[in-house]
Order: C-alpha cells, then sequence, then structure tokens
C-alpha cells in the first residue's frame, strides 16, 4: 500500500471554519465589476483550484491543500512517473474516483453563462478536473491538462479515458506502451496553441477574471501582468490575498461560489 493511500487526508471547506461577513465596500466593489462588465465585449477568465474548492475537490496549497500531505516531486514530475509509474498512477486513481463524486457548483455556472453574455469569453483554467465543461463552458483552454484524458508515452495518442478506478498499469491499445495522465508535470512545456489562445485572449479582453488561484505557478502567475499592460481592468476573486492583489484592480475576497453569481446578478 503506498504512502498517500494510507494518508488520511482532512479536507474541511473553508466556510466551514471560519464566516466571514462581507464588509459594505465589497457592494461598492461589486458595483464597480459590474459596471465594468456591462461596458466590455470581450472579457478573460483565469481560474484556479479555489473554484472547485467549492465542490469539494481539494486544492494544492493552504492548510487543506493536497501539497501539505504529498510532496509535488514525487507524484506531479516526469521524473516521478519516470521513477514509480505504479504509484503516480494509485495517485491519480484516488483522485479520480474522488472527482467523479463532484459536481460543478454556481460559480462554474455562472461562467458557463458568461460565454452567452459576451461577444468574447475566454476561459483559462489551472484545473484538470473537467468541472467546466461539465457546467457547459465551451471557450476553455485547460491549460494544465484533463485527469479524464490518457496519453501514451510511445505514440502519443490522447484518448478519454473515464475508468474508475483505471487498471494499473494502464498500457496503449494501439501500441502497447505504457499510458500516463495528459496532465502537464512541473518542468514540462504547456500546450503551445493553449499558450497562444491564452495569450491572444489576455491582450484583447477589457475585463480579466482571476478567480481562486495562489498566483504562485506559472507561466499563468504571468497571465494577470499581461492582461493589465493591454490595459484591462483586472479583478480578483480569491479567500485570501494572492502575490496578484497588490497588481490588480481589485480583489474581493470571499468564496468563488458567492461572489461569481452575483457578477452575472
Ligand atoms: C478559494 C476558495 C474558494 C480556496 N473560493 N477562492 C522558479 C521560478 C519561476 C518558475 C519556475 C521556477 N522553477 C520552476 C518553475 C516553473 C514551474 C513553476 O511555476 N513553479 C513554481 C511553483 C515556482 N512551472 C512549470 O514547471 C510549468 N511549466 C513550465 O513553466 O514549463 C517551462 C519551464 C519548465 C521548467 C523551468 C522553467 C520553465 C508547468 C506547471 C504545471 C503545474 N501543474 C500543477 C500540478 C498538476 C498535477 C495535477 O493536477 O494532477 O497544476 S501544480 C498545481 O498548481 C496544479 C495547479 O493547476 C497549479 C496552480 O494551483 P492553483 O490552482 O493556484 O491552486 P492553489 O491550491 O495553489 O490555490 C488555491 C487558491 O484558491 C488559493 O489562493 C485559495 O485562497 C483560493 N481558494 N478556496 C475562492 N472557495
Ligand atoms: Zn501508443
Amino acid at each position: 500500500m503506498t504512502s498517500f493511500l494510507l494518508t488520511k487526508v482532512r479536507y474541511t471547506p473553508r466556510h466551514r471554519q471560519r464566516s466571514r461577513r462581507p464588509p459594505m465596500s465589497h457592494d461598492r466593489n461589486m458595483d464597480t465589476i459590474k459596471a465594468k462588465l456591462a461596458q466590455a465585449r470581450s472579457v478573460t477568465v483565469l481560474t484556479g483550484a479555489g473554484i472547485s474548492a467549492d465542490s469539494g475537490v481539494p486544492t494544492f496549497r493552504g492548510a487543506d491543500g493536497l501539497w501539505r500531505n504529498f510532496r509535488p516531486e514525487e507524484l506531479a514530475s516526469p521524473e516521478a512517473f519516470a521513477r514509480d509509474p505504479r504509484l503516480v498512477w494509485e495517485w491519480y486513481n484516488w483522485r479520480r474516483g474522488l472527482i467523479a463524486t463532484k459536481r460543478p457548483n454556481p460559480a462554474h455556472v455562472a461562467l458557463a453563462a458568461m460565454e452567452r453574455r459576451f461577444e468574447h469569453c475566454w476561459l483559462i483554467t489551472q484545473n484538470v478536473d473537467g468541472l467546466h465543461r461539465a457546467a457547459g463552458s465551451e471557450n476553455v483552454s485547460e491549460i494544465h491538462g484533463n485527469i479524464w484524458r490518457v496519453r501514451c508515452t510511445g505514440c502519443g495518442e490522447v484518448t478519454e479515458n473515464r475508468e474508475v478506478p483505471i487498471p494499473i498499469l494502464p498500457h496503449c491499445g494501439a501500441c502497447g506502451a505504457l499510458l500516463r495522465p495528459h496532465i502537464v508535470w512541473f518542468g514540462e512545456s504547456l500546450d503551445p496553441d493553449d499558450l497562444e489562445r491564452s495569450a491572444a485572449a489576455l491582450r484583447s479582453c477589457q475585463v480579466m477574471l482571476i478567480i481562486g488561484t495562489s498566483g504562485v505557478v506559472y507561466p499563468a502567475a504571468s497571465f494577470a501582468p499581461i492582461a493589465k499592460a493591454a490595459g484591462a481592468f483586472v479583478v480578483e476573486l480569491n479567500l485570501d490575498p494572492t502575490p496578484n492583489s497588490g497588481l490588480v484592480d481589485l480583489s474581493l475576497q470571499g468564496r468563488a461560489k458567492d461572489l461569481v453569481p452575483r457578477l452575472l446578478d
């Protein structure tokens, strides 16, 4: 039995740990964002694990995050997979099993509705859980991949795979080589098409929303400065302050599932 299977993950939604009453300025700031959105033709959104935390998917960092119990370099790097593919696949099987039970929350649903509201709306997500597409979003770049896709380490073919649990170790039906999760691990490059599409959306938007990301993982950590330099009004929605908070035009603290639907009231 592998170490993470023995580790009992304590996952307590943040809202149960402390209650936050929105300050008065919250409403004023919300009105400012709505006014900016009302004038915008093009909106770009960047999401991170915080938006799916409201669906019960653990985040990576922080008191209840995955990296508190698991070391990233042991599980989310090509070196880790080369060293012990069984361990890595067992971790992904555990996460696939967890995510399979989760559903999109009102924040995912509101972002899907935004596509219909604006002439141009592009969603860049670092999340691999597929919950944005499950909510109905179509204009999405999943820049860190998708946990429901596998890639052949031999022929490179990418296929959808929703087996839970996936038989370990999985092999390619076409060439017989080992399959890996179609996920971008540390030290790996992102898909150039995703990067190009994201850069175009960041440079052309009038409003950028950054929702539920700690803003420490590159290249996504550089997206807010790109949009800001191009003249966008940049808004952060997060439970806590982040390195982006000092850079953005407005930073609202709260839970994604409460704040995001209010933007479209
Ligand atoms: C809520 C909430 C609620 C909670 N409502 N909010 C040194 C300097 C600069 C860069 C590097 C460096 N050394 C290496 C690098 C590059 C590296 C990197 O950035 N490392 C940093 C950690 C320093 N990046 C890469 O390697 C990337 N590739 C790359 O850059 O290629 C070129 C290159 C390679 C090597 C060297 C240099 C260049 C690839 C990055 C791939 C990241 N993949 C992961 C793991 C995938 C595994 C998997 O999922 O199976 O993707 S890392 C992990 O972090 C995951 C996430 O997508 C990503 C971002 O995390 P996110 O979403 O921000 O989550 P959290 O948990 O951090 O934050 C949650 C936030 O939500 C918090 O702020 C909460 O407050 C908030 N929140 N509940 C609202 N209800
Ligand atoms: Zn193959």
